[in-house]
């Protein structure tokens, strides 16, 4: 039987390339995007799902005959600070109505992204080991430890096929993150494109790990599609791609327009991201399914500044 795959919070910066990507893999009729609420223009079969909603997923499941889910519908750092509760509430009731349905339903595989977010003082910065201790100090970052351990709960206790990665900031051209702390690593390229000057709400010098998009979509595949007995981790994995601080990437920006300028006004935000990890140790992933990141930093640049120039002028 092909894989039927259902992707909640399909809409959001990961979920619209995540399954254009699936669908290309597993064809048009083979995944259920689903959201909070329909877009425009959308190609292939959209389902609107509240994932806090437990009958409604079970609804999506039996109606397609699921058999993978990739439940990406969150709350993110910076935003989950202005209600701590409700998003810890959100996050983890979603997911657990996930990990249910899932093991009731003999879902095949599940895949849950989690985050740098969960490292927090205690973790080495500099090339955070896989298995740091965890203290986060974000709603955000709490509620990804949990499904963290929650993931491994329902492999150790019922066998479900759960595999996960811990997300560096991620940084892509096809839409625009919403509510993260390492969001200003996108809007940065499309002030810069735009020619406008750029405030940023980190220190010029407060370093985090990123990664491009081409390289978050292709672990996402490869882990997922790794045979599961490669996967020795069912907590989650680290994955590394890049680090860089403000100052550095307005530097590479700045090669290729010079009069780009760069103001820093640091915020809320640049407390969250200085607990967070500088950069990280992605051995095991490396080791154990043959994880490898493409992109560095110049590369980034080059592919953000080309995609965006054509979006702009088309848009013009
Ligand atoms: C955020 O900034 O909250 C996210 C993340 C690192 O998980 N991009």
């Amino acid at each position: 039987m092909s894989a039927k795959i259902l992707i909640t919070g399909a809409n959001g910066q990961l979920g619209c390339v995540l399954t254009e990507t699936l669908q290309g893999r597993y064809g048009l009729e083979n995944v259920i995007a689903s959201d909070l609420r329909e877009k425009e223009n959308i190609r292939g079969i959209f389902e609107v799902i509240d994932a806090t909603d437990y009958d409604r997923i079970q609804h999506v499941v039996t109606q397609y005959k699921i058999t993978q889910i990739y439940h990406l519908a969150a709350i993110l750092s910076a935003k989950g600070e202005a209600n701590p509760l409700q998003t810890w509430d959100i996050n983890t009731k979603t997911f657990l109505n996930v990990l249910e349905i899932s093991r009731l339903n003999g879902i095949e595989k599940v895949f849950y992204p989690s985050s740098i977010a969960v490292f927090g003082d205690a973790a080495l910065k500099n090339n955070t080991p896989n298995d740091a201790y965890l203290n986060p100090s974000t709603a955000y970052g709490i509620s990804k430890v949990d499904g963290e351990n929650w993931s491994q709960y329902y492999f150790l206790k019922y066998g479900l096929d759960v595999r996960s990665i811990r997300y560096p900031g991620v940084i892509g051209y096809q839409s625009l993150p919403g509510g993260g702390t390492t969001d200003y690593a996108v809007d940065i390229y499309h002030k810069a494109v735009l020619k406008e000057p750029f405030t940023c709400f980190l220190n010029e010098d407060t370093t985090l790990p990123m990664i491009y998009m081409d390289d978050v979509i292709r672990a996402t595949v490869e882990l997922m599609e790794a045979p599961s007995e490669k996967i020795k981790i069912r907590t989650s994995y680290n994955i590394a791609g890049v680090s860089f601080s403000p100052k550095e990437i307005a530097s590479e920006i700045s090669k290729v327009f010079p009069n780009f300028t760069i103001e820093y006004k640091p915020d809320f935000r640049e407390d969250i991201a200085k607990r967070w990890s500088k950069s990280i140790d992605d051995s095991q992933a490396k080791a154990d399914w043959g994880w490898k990141p493409n992109y560095n930093l110049e590369a980034i640049t080059k592919a953000m500044i080309s995609a965006l120039n054509d979006y702009y002028k088309e848009a013009v």
